[in-house]
């Protein structure tokens, strides 16, 4: 006889790393399962809408391949060969692992590894306690934001802007390299409300016909790389055609007249040879922005991750500087909202703890650091050993077949923390199992909106998962760190985090499931001020001091434009290697996370490379033919898929399909590259020169995915 069933609706947050940190309304059923998954109806950017993928969580979280218990290995590396072990041998081993990296080699011989897997604070970030306590080399965390955020600050001087809900209010939303639709669901909700009642136009910027751009009135198909030279023509127009808002220029932007002068030479002629686009369309973009006061720019992360991405993020962000759109409700700028939280992280991550002569290892260089490259270890000792939690490095980290090569090695250590059997997982001595975000307690930030959240531990975990909180103060136990963050709970954490940082407490927080800390009007539309000493938008930014003052910059820095221009250190085609991939992001994965699930494989359905037809005729390649894409940086196998919303010239791999289910078990990133973006580091995703060979409808000896998946081969 069945139990009668209870089901709860409980609120919590998505972890995910996604810029729209939905509010969630869940339900427990019975108090131990997740049944369906809704978007929050109280919360006003969620506004009761989430991707699908997470709508079917229940699927992630009861997944039958959930790691449960502690792992050893028993074969070779990356063998897939492992005998359950027990909590205590695995913290043992680990311990013993990295006291003795450190008796051999010094304390930064260990480098703890984490990225954004979970987006909450406690879970993320208490890694880097560990860290400071010991000494253990630092993370410089590169593979994410880097160039938007830097292109972003260097006009702004701060990473906020206008509230994102006022999309929903403007006349023109201009959507700017994100591919929101797949990305950040929420976007849309407020730009199709404004079309909706309001008429507004949706301007999208990209580099194929995704879905996005299938929303849009007006579609701006611009060849990657090339977004730096469409903003100076629309400025260009801007300022010939009265467009530009003098008194505005003159009150809140440091040289508008230079930046006038420098335009004069970038027309929409120059900009259509380097763009792709037409004289018409720029001309039609640039007339729309130019007299449509409340115009919202949504600038996203994509167009970024190019060699030349901060030089082309802030020619964006110049125009509704230009415009002087910043001065109404419905206008202005968005990317992120990161610096209105004010967080006082020092007990989360130690900062008390920290020392600053230690040295901060690049993210994105795993496999530079792991085999050895004495620029990328900074010139110090090698890497012996590592922890990683939330993140996949031997997927989604550039330059995989070093990565690999670097997790291949006899004499490094590695304890993963994970919640799956991911590639990296597979190639450790020691896995570990974790929990997921509703079986831990955390404290979440909207960087895409403007709340405070709470995600409460709603049900227990299955077999012997523990949450990264306990897994960090266990392993300070047994290594020896100090902090008193180690004998708190995630609870104790969180309070005293609100407190510190003027957001209130736990009881308060538990109690309004989240607080909107939106900053006032005037302040987030830089109403009194742009966010540097003299007050002024920066045109002309000194880009050695955007982000990092002391350290100086990095990367080719010192051939960066002064001023909003095409800057074309981009991997350009050659002769040799004829073609542009992109790997933008998948709708049904999230990073790798979700490849996991039944559905999304389904719905992804297989790797795929897309390429225009005319450039597939040429090359003889037919509809699901093999092809051979190959760079300096290695080869992969993936399948064609012929698509004219692509511009000729131009690849997309939607990403990441799990390594194995490509035929020799290279994943797309064995072609993405790890060499710093100029000026503050960052890897250039979507910014890659290959070559592209036809090998034909089947593969000798092919291996399927099943095959492949059962044979566990990385
Ligand atoms: N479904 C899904 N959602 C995700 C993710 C995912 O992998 N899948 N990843 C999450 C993460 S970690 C992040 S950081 C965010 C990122 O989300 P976004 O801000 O959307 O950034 P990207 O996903 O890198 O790319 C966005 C778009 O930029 C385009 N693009 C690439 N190069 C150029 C260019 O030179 N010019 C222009 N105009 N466009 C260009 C890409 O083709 C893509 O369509 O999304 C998060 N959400
Ligand atoms: N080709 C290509 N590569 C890319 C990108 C791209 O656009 N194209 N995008 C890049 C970007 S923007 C990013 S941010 C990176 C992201 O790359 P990753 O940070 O590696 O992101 P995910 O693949 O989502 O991996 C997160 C892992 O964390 C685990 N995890 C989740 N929650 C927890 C937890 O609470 N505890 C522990 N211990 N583990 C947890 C998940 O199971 C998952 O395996 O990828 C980059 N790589
Ligand atoms: S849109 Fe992003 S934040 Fe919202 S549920 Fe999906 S992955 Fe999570
Ligand atoms: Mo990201």
């Amino acid at each position: 006889m069945n139990a009668p069933t209870r089901i709860d609706r409980r609120h919590s947050v998505c972890p995910h790393d996604c810029p729209s940190t939905c509010a969630l309304d869940i339900e427990v059923i019975d108090g131990r399962a997740i049944g369906r998954v809704h978007g929050s109806q109280d919360n006003s950017y969620t506004a009761g809408v989430i991707c699908a993928k997470v709508a079917r969580y229940a699927e992630r979280i009861h997944h039958p391949e959930r790691l449960l218990y502690p792992l050893k290995r028993m074969g070779p590396k990356g063998a897939g060969q492992f005998r359950r072990i027990s909590w205590e041998e695995a913290l043992e081993l680990t311990a013993e692992k990295f006291l003795d990296a450190e008796r051999r080699e010094g304390s930064e011989a260990v480098w703890p590894y984490y990225y954004a897997g979970t987006m909450g604070l406690v879970m993320r970030d208490g890694i880097n306690r560990l860290r400071h306590a010991k000494k253990y080399s630092g993370e410089f965390t590169t593979i994410c934001t880097n160039m938007a955020w830097t292109g972003w600050i260097a006009g702004t001087g701060r990473l906020a802007g206008a509230d994102p809900r006022e999309m929903a209010k403007s006349d023109c939303v201009v959507i700017w390299g994100t591919n929101a639709v797949n990305t950040q669901v929420n976007v849309m909700t407020h730009a199709t409300r404004a079309r909706k009642e309001r008429g507004a136009k949706i301007i999208v910027v990209d580099i194929y016909d995704n879905a996005t751009m299938r929303q849009a009135d007006l579609a701006l198909l611009v060849k990657p790389g090339t977004d730096g030279a469409l903003a100076c023509a629309v400025m260009h127009v801007l300022f010939r055609d009265r467009l530009a808002d003098w008194e505005y220029l003159e009150k809140y932007t440091d040289c508008p007249r230079e930046l006038e002068a420098h335009l004069a030479t970038r027309d929409p002629a120059w900009a259509a040879a380097i763009t792709g686009l037409s004289v018409e369309e720029i001309e039609a973009f640039a007339r729309l922005v130019g007299t449509t006061k409340r115009t919202f720019f949504r600038l996203g992360y994509g167009f970024g991750r190019q060699r030349n991405g901060v030089v082309n993020m802030h020619a964006a962000s110049c125009i509704a500087a230009v415009t002087g759109a910043w001065q109404y409700e419905g206008g202005g700028a968005f990317h992120n909202n990161g610096a209105i939280y004010h967080w006082r992280k020092s007990l989360i991550e130690g900062l008390d703890s920290r020392n600053p002569a230690v040295r901060q290892l690049d993210q994105s260089q795993i496999g530079r650091v792991l085999t050895g490259d004495a620029e990328a270890l900074l010139d110090g000792p090698p890497v012996t050993a590592m922890l990683i939690q939330n993140t996949n490095p031997v997927s989604v980290a550039p330059e995989q077949d070093k990565v690999k090569a670097g997790f291949a090695r006899e004499d490094l250590f590695v304890c993963v923390h994970e919640q799956f059997m991911t590639e990296t997982a597979l190639m450790a001595d020691v896995v570990i199992p974790a929990t997921m975000f509703m079986e831990h307690d955390d404290l979440y930030q909207g960087g895409g909106h403007q709340h405070v959240m709470l995600g409460p531990k709603l049900i227990g975990p299955p077999g012997e998962c523990r949450s990264n909180h306990e897994v960090i103060c266990a392993l300070a136990e047994r290594v020896g760190a100090e902090h008193p963050g180690f004998r708190m709970s995630p609870r104790e954490i969180i309070d005293w985090t609100l407190r510190e940082s003027g957001w209130g407490t736990l009881e308060d927080l538990e109690a309004r499931k989240f607080l909107d800390v939106q900053p006032p009007f005037r302040e987030a539309h830089y109403l009194d001020g742009f966010a540097y000493p003299d007050k002024k938008f920066r045109f002309k930014p000194d880009w050695t001091k955007v982000r990092a003052p002391n350290a100086g910059a990095m990367g080719p820095w010192q051939s960066m434009p002064a001023l909003p221009d095409y800057w074309p250190a981009i991997e350009e085609a050659t002769d040799e290697q004829p073609f542009r991939l992109a790997t933008s992001p998948a709708r049904q994965f999230l990073n790798s996370s979700f490849n996991e699930t039944p559905t999304s494989l389904a719905k992804e359905r297989r790797p795929e490379v897309m390429i225009h037809p005319d450039d597939a005729v040429v090359l003889g390649v037919e509809q699901g033919d093999w092809v051979r894409l190959s760079n300096r940086r290695g080869a992969v196998l993936i399948r064609a898929r012929l698509f004219k919303g692509v511009r000729r010239g131009v690849l997309i791999a939607e990403s990441i399909w799990p390594n194995a289910y490509f035929p020799d078990g290279r994943g797309i990133n064995t072609l993405t590259g790890a060499d710093q973006v100029a000026p503050f580091g960052g890897a250039a995703f979507h910014d890659n020169r290959v070559a592209l060979e036809r090998v034909g409808p089947e593969l000798p000896g092919e291996v399927t995915p099943a095959e492949r998946r059962e044979l566990a081969l990385v």
